[in-house]
């Protein structure tokens, strides 16, 4: 019998089944670890059902999935405070920088996503970081740095604002962005990561370490993530590469470089997420933000601060990633038996294929059929 008739028969054996069968479980979870005296990694209660994971300087932000943002940690310049109404939410950025040559100037800011296309964003704006410009509308995906935020639009282009804000020309064909840095010295002031379709890097601002240098060959990334020096691209076989300041030994890709589904940097340290659900961590390890906290396994994200770490645990079952499991998740879970990781996680972003992984040994196969039924029907 095929997989997918498999599956049908056996959810339509039982019945009627109860939605929402992962309920009361600890899925959607969110692990911190690293510097904590701004309480950076304290998550708030209730801590589960989170879709996404941000970190900003010192501050944190968590999506649920009911479209709510929780926000916690240093609030200096209000990064956590979530301007009402906190609903309908369906991505986050955390941000964070400090400036050195004039003084105590240090913060961070926080941007949402709204399902209607539209950016909240809030926090530290001494760099107009917040102001995000009109027209507010058509925008998919953002990420802040610590001076500037950055949106993708629905045609492709980028929207940032902020310092730093002169996207190279031709500004079309972006899928993602990612932007970081700090003031080493006067008038040195964060750089950017765009990651165009055809898996090339665009990369411009501050490049006093090479940050901007894309290494060649150019090609075949599918994620990019920028610390306050360093750069992190993720390629389609699995593998990062890094490049920039490495002063904390954040460009030395712990070996087997590979299975790497995703990737997160902060000031000086880099965070990896593999597709067997483990997280690596390598780089300044000053506040132990290198330190996963056991057991290294069930992690759906990753998000680095700049001197903490933060981990999402996976949703057992909920493959469709609606923040419930039942009948919807079925052909989707279908899907991930037998498939590559990495594939169908580019292929569902934002949603992790380890959620298939029902009876958490690290693998998505056949043996767990038995566990994803007894989540649909509520046992
Ligand atoms: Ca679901
Ligand atoms: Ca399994």
């Amino acid at each position: 019998m095929s997989t997918k008739v498999r599956v049908a028969s056996i959810a339509v054996a039982l019945g009627l089944l109860t939605a929402g069968g992962a309920s009361g479980q600890d899925v959607g979870s969110i692990v911190a670890w690293g510097r904590n005296i701004e309480g950076e990694c304290n998550v708030p209660a209730p801590n589960t059902g989170f879709r996404a994971v941000a970190g900003g300087f010192q501050h944190s932000l968590g999506l649920r999935f009911d479209g709510s943002i929780a926000a916690w940690g240093l609030n200096r310049h209000g990064p956590c405070d979530v301007p009402a109404p906190n609903e309908g939410f369906v991505a986050i950025a955390a941000g964070g920088g400090a400036e050195t040559c004039v003084g105590e100037d240090w913060g961070g800011h926080s941007l949402g996503l709204k399902f209607d296309g539209s950016v909240v964003a809030w926090g530290w704006n001494d760099y107009g970081q917040c102001n995000v410009p009109s027209p507010n509308r058509d925008i998919v995906a953002v990420a802040a740095g610590g001076w500037q935020s950055m949106a993708i639009k629905a045609d492709g282009s980028i929207v940032a604002w902020g310092l730093n804000h002169n996207v190279p020309a031709p500004n079309t064909g972006f899928v993602a962005v990612a932007g970081s840095g700090q003031s080493w010295s006067c008038y040195e002031y964060g750089f950017t990561l765009g990651l165009h379709a055809d898996g090339s890097i665009v990369a411009w601002g501050w490049n006093r370490f090479g940050q901007c240098d894309v290494p060649a060959p150019n090609s075949g990334f599918v994620a990019v993530a920028a610390g306050s020096g360093h750069s992190l691209g993720l390629k389609a076989d699995g593998s990062l590469v890094a490049w920039g300041y490495n002063g904390h030994g954040q460009c030395n890709v712990p070996a087997p470089n590979s299975g790497f589904v995703a990737v997160s940097a902060g000031w000086g340290h880099s965070l990896g997420l593999k597709a067997d659900g483990s997280v690596v961590a390598w780089g300044d390890n000053s506040e132990g933000q290198c330190n996963v906290p056991a057991p290294n396994r069930g992690f759906v994200g990753v998000a680095a601060g700049w001197w903490h770490s933060l981990g999402l645990k996976a949703f057992p079952g909920d493959l469709n990633c609606d923040g419930v499991v039942n009948f919807d998740d079925i052909n989707p879970f279908v899907s991930t038996i037998g498939a590559e990781p990495l594939a169908w996680n580019l292929a569902h972003p934002g949603c992790h294929w380890l959620n298939a992984d029902c009876n958490a040994d690290g693998v998505v196969n056949f043996d767990d059929i038995d566990a994803f039924v007894a989540l649909l029907s509520g046992d």
